[in-house]
C-alpha cells in the first residue's frame, strides 16, 4: 500500500460525503461560444489546483472554510461541439442538485452556463433575483444572429426571471442599445449605497449571484476571455460581495477565467480565493 501522504483531488476543504453538504461546486468546462479569447474550459481544474495554495482562514469573515458543508462534483464533460447537449447537461444537473436540497456553486466555462442554471434555479425559485458582475452587460438580443451566446446571456436570463429581478454591477461595455436597455429598466446599479438599500428591501427573495471575473480590472484578471481595462480591485469586489451577506443566496457561479493566458498564476489564484470567500460568506 502507497502511504502518501497525497494532495486532495479536490478542492481544499471539500466534504467528500455528498449526502450531508449544503452547497455543491460544480466545473462547467464549457467555452463553445466565447468570441474572444476561448479557454475558460480549463478554469475549473486549474482552480482546484490553485485551491490548495489558499489558507483556510478567511480574515475577512472571520470564517474557517472547514466550517463550509460543500461538496466538489467534479467537472461535468461534456461534448463540445454540441452547444444544446452541454447546455442541457448543466440545467438537469443543477435541477438534481436543487432536487437533493441543496445549492449550487458553477464554475464556468464561459457566460453561458449561467442560462441553463438559471432555467433550473427558476423552477424551485420562482421570484428569484440575480446579482450580476461583469465589465459587460451581456445583454444583446442576439450576438452574430446567436441568440445562446455569451454576449446575450443576461437578456436571456431577463426572459427567466423578469427584469425587474435583474441587478447589475461593475458594467463598463456594451452597445449603446445595451446601456439604454439598462437606463431604461434601471437594472444597473452604480453605488454601493444604493446596492445596500436595494439589498435590503430583497432580503427575503432568493437571490443567485452570478460572477464574471472580468469585473476586476485587467491588470488584477488578465486571464479572461474578454478583457476590458478600467475594472475593480480584489478589495472593491469583496466590498460589494459583503453587500449581500445578510440575503439569501441560494446559488452562485464565477466565470470567464481564462488560465492559459495566466503567465504569474496570479488571475487564476485570485478566482481561487474569491470562490473560497463566496462559499465562506453565504455559505
Ligand atoms: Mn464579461
Amino acid at each position: 500500500m502507497l502511504s502518501g501522504p497525497f494532495l486532495s483531488k479536490n478542492w481544499m476543504c471539500a466534504t467528500d460525503d455528498y449526502t450531508r453538504c449544503d452547497w455543491v461546486m460544480i466545473g462547467l468546462p464549457y467555452d463553445g461560444t466565447c468570441s474572444n479569447k476561448p479557454g475558460a474550459r480549463f478554469a475549473s481544474q486549474a482552480m482546484r489546483t490553485a485551491s490548495w495554495g489558499l489558507e483556510e482562514y478567511s480574515p475577512i469573515a472571520d470564517r474557517d472554510f472547514n466550517d463550509v458543508k460543500f461538496f466538489d462534483a467534479g467537472d461535468l464533460e461534456f461534448s463540445l461541439g454540441n452547444r444544446e447537449s452541454s447546455l442541457n447537461l448543466i440545467e438537469n444537473n443543477v435541477r438534481e442538485i436543487l432536487k437533493d436540497g441543496k445549492k449550487s456553486f458553477g464554475i464556468g466555462g464561459e457566460h453561458l452556463v449561467t442560462y441553463p442554471e438559471i432555467k433550473a434555479y427558476k423552477e424551485k425559485y420562482p421570484n428569484l433575483a440575480v446579482v450580476h458582475f461583469d465589465a459587460h452587460c451581456d445583454l444583446r438580443e442576439d450576438y452574430l444572429g446567436e441568440k445562446l451566446s455569451h454576449a446575450c446571456v443576461m437578456r436571456r436570463v431577463v426572459e427567466l426571471v423578469g427584469k425587474e429581478n435583474l441587478y447589475q454591477i461593475g458594467i463598463r461595455s456594451g452597445e449603446i442599445e445595451e446601456y439604454r436597455w439598462m437606463k431604461e429598466n434601471n437594472t444597473l446599479i452604480s453605488s454601493m449605497e444604493k446596492a445596500s438599500e436595494i439589498f435590503g428591501k430583497i432580503k427575503d427573495q432568493p437571490v443567485f449571484i452570478t460572477l464574471d471575473v472580468d469585473v476586476l480590472d485587467t491588470s488584477v484578471m488578465p486571464a479572461t476571455g474578454t478583457q476590458e481595462a478600467g475594472g475593480m480591485t480584489v478589495n472593491e469586489l469583496i466590498s460589494w460581495l459583503l453587500l449581500l451577506r445578510k440575503n439569501n443566496v441560494v446559488g452562485m457561479d464565477l466565470v470567464e477565467l481564462s488560465p492559459d493566458y495566466d503567465a504569474s498564476g496570479a488571475s487564476t489564484a485570485t478566482a481561487a480565493k474569491l470562490a473560497r470567500e463566496m462559499l465562506i460568506y453565504f455559505g
